[in-house]
C-alpha cells in the first residue's frame, strides 16, 4: 500500500507531513497528486480488521406509556384476555380520580388481594395520581378536568393473583362528552367504548343528593343518563351494569366521620325498581376516593370495587326458550 492515499509516489508521505517529497508547492501542482482519490473515503484496510463484527442488537421497542388509543387497544385485546370497564358520568362525577386512586393504592404494595405486575400507561396514571398528593404542593388535592378534545383513552393494569394474571383496560372521557350525549342522542353512537365494555359503571356523585338544592334534579338527570344510552343501543346485552356512588365523604358532616346514607340508600332502591322492573339487573357500590371534604372519613369501597371488576362475568345462558304451545312433540321437550 502507497504511505499516502492520494499520491501515487511510494515514498511521498504528504498525507501525514504535508510535505510533497518532490517539494511542489502548493501540492496540488504536484502532477502524482490525485485530487479525486484524496476526497474519496477508503475505509480500512480488510487485513487491519481484527475486532470480530458486533452482533446486532434486537431493536427495543418503547411504549408511550399514555392513554392507549382505539389501534392500540385492539392489539391488546388480541394478545391477552382482558376485562374492560367503562366509567360514564357527568363532568366532576369523580371518574379520573378513582383511576388515580386504584393506581395510588398499587403503588403502595399488593391491594385488594392482587399484587402489581405491569402497565402499559404508567405516564398516564401518574400524570393523575401527580395532583393527589401532598407533594403536588396544591391547597387541596385535585383531579384535572378530563378533555373532551382527547376522546376516550383507557387505562391498562396487568395484575396477579396467586398463579392467575388480570388484564384491566379502565376507559375514562370527559364527562362533557356524556353530557352532551344525553341532551342530544345524536351523539351517542360516538361512545364507541360503551360497546366492548364487559362492564360499565354509572358515576353518581353522592355529594349532589346532600344538598337539597341540587338533589331533585341531579337525580333525574342521573336516570335520564342511563335510560338515553340503554334505549339508544349503546349498552351491550351482556354487559355488567353498576352504579359507583361517588363521595361518600361529603355524605359525613364533620366532625361525624360516618357518611348519612339515607337519602343514597332510598335512591339505590328506587333505580334499581325501576330497572327490574324493565328487566334489567343493576349493581351498586359506594366509594370514597378522595376524602378531601372530610379526611377522617378515609379511602372507601376501592377494594370491593375493583375485585368486583375482575370476577368473571356469569355465564350467558345460551339453553334455547320453551316454545309457547308448540304443535310438534319435539318441541315440548324443553318445557317438561
Ligand atoms: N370530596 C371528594 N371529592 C372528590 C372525590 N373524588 C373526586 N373528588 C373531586 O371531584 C372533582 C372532580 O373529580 P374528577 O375525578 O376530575 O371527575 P371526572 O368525573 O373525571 O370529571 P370530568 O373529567 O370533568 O368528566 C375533583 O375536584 C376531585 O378532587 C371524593 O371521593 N371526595
Ligand atoms: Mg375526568
Amino acid at each position: 500500500m502507497p504511505s499516502s492515499p492520494f499520491c501515487r509516489r511510494p515514498d511521498c508521505d504528504v498525507a501525514q507531513s504535508g510535505v510533497c517529497a518532490l517539494r511542489n508547492d502548493p501540492i496540488e501542482s504536484c502532477s502524482e497528486y490525485e485530487p479525486e482519490e484524496a476526497a474519496l473515503d477508503h475505509g480500512e484496510d480488510e487485513g487491519e480488521l481484527e475486532a470480530p463484527p458486533r452482533p446486532v442488537e434486537p431493536k427495543l421497542t418503547l411504549h408511550r406509556s399514555d392513554m392507549l388509543n382505539r389501534s392500540e387497544l385492539w392489539s391488546m385485546r388480541k394478545a391477552a384476555a382482558t376485562t374492560t370497564v367503562s366509567l360514564v358520568g357527568d363532568v366532576k362525577a369523580g371518574k379520573t380520580t378513582l383511576i388515580a386512586a386504584l393506581y395510588g393504592a398499587f403503588c403502595k404494595g399488593p391491594f385488594a388481594g392482587y399484587t402489581f405486575r405491569s402497565s402499559r400507561t404508567l405516564t398516564a396514571f401518574a400524570r393523575r395520581h401527580h395532583k393527589a398528593l401532598e407533594r403536588s404542593d396544591l391547597p387541596l388535592p385535585a383531579t384535572d378536568r378530563t378533555s373532551r378534545q382527547d376522546g376516550v383513552g383507557f387505562f391498562h393494569l396487568n395484575v396477579v393473583r396467586g398463579t392467575g394474571q388480570h388484564h384491566l383496560l379502565i376507559a375514562d372521557r370527559s364527562g362533557e362528552d356524556f353530557r352532551a350525549a344525553r341532551r342530544d342522542t345524536s351523539l351517542i353512537p360516538a361512545l364507541w367504548e360503551l360497546a366492548m365494555a364487559d362492564r360499565i359503571c354509572f358515576m353518581l356523585d353522592a355529594g349532589k343528593l346532600a344538598r337539597p338544592e341540587t338533589r331533585s334534579g341531579y337525580k333525574r338527570k342521573f336516570k335520564q343518563q342511563i335510560w338515553a344510552l340503554l334505549n339508544n343501543g349503546a349498552i351491550p346485552d351482556d354487559a355488567v351494569l353498576e352504579i359507583v356512588s361517588t363521595k361518600l365523604d361529603k355524605l359525613a358532616t364533620k366532625p361525624s366521620l360516618v357518611p348519612v346514607l339515607d337519602e343514597l340508600l332510598d335512591f339505590e332502591n328506587v333505580i334499581a325498581e325501576e330497572f327490574r322492573t324493565a328487566g334489567h339487573t343493576i349493581g351498586m357500590r359506594r366509594i370514597c376516593a378522595m376524602p378531601r371534604s372530610n379526611f377522617g372519613v378515609g379511602m372507601i369501597g376501592l377494594e370491593e370495587l375493583f375485585q368486583g371488576w375482575l370476577t368473571p362475568r356469569p355465564l350467558k345462558d345460551v339453553a334455547p326458550l320453551p316454545a309457547n304451545a308448540p304443535a310438534r312433540w319435539v318441541d315440548r321437550m324443553l318445557t317438561s
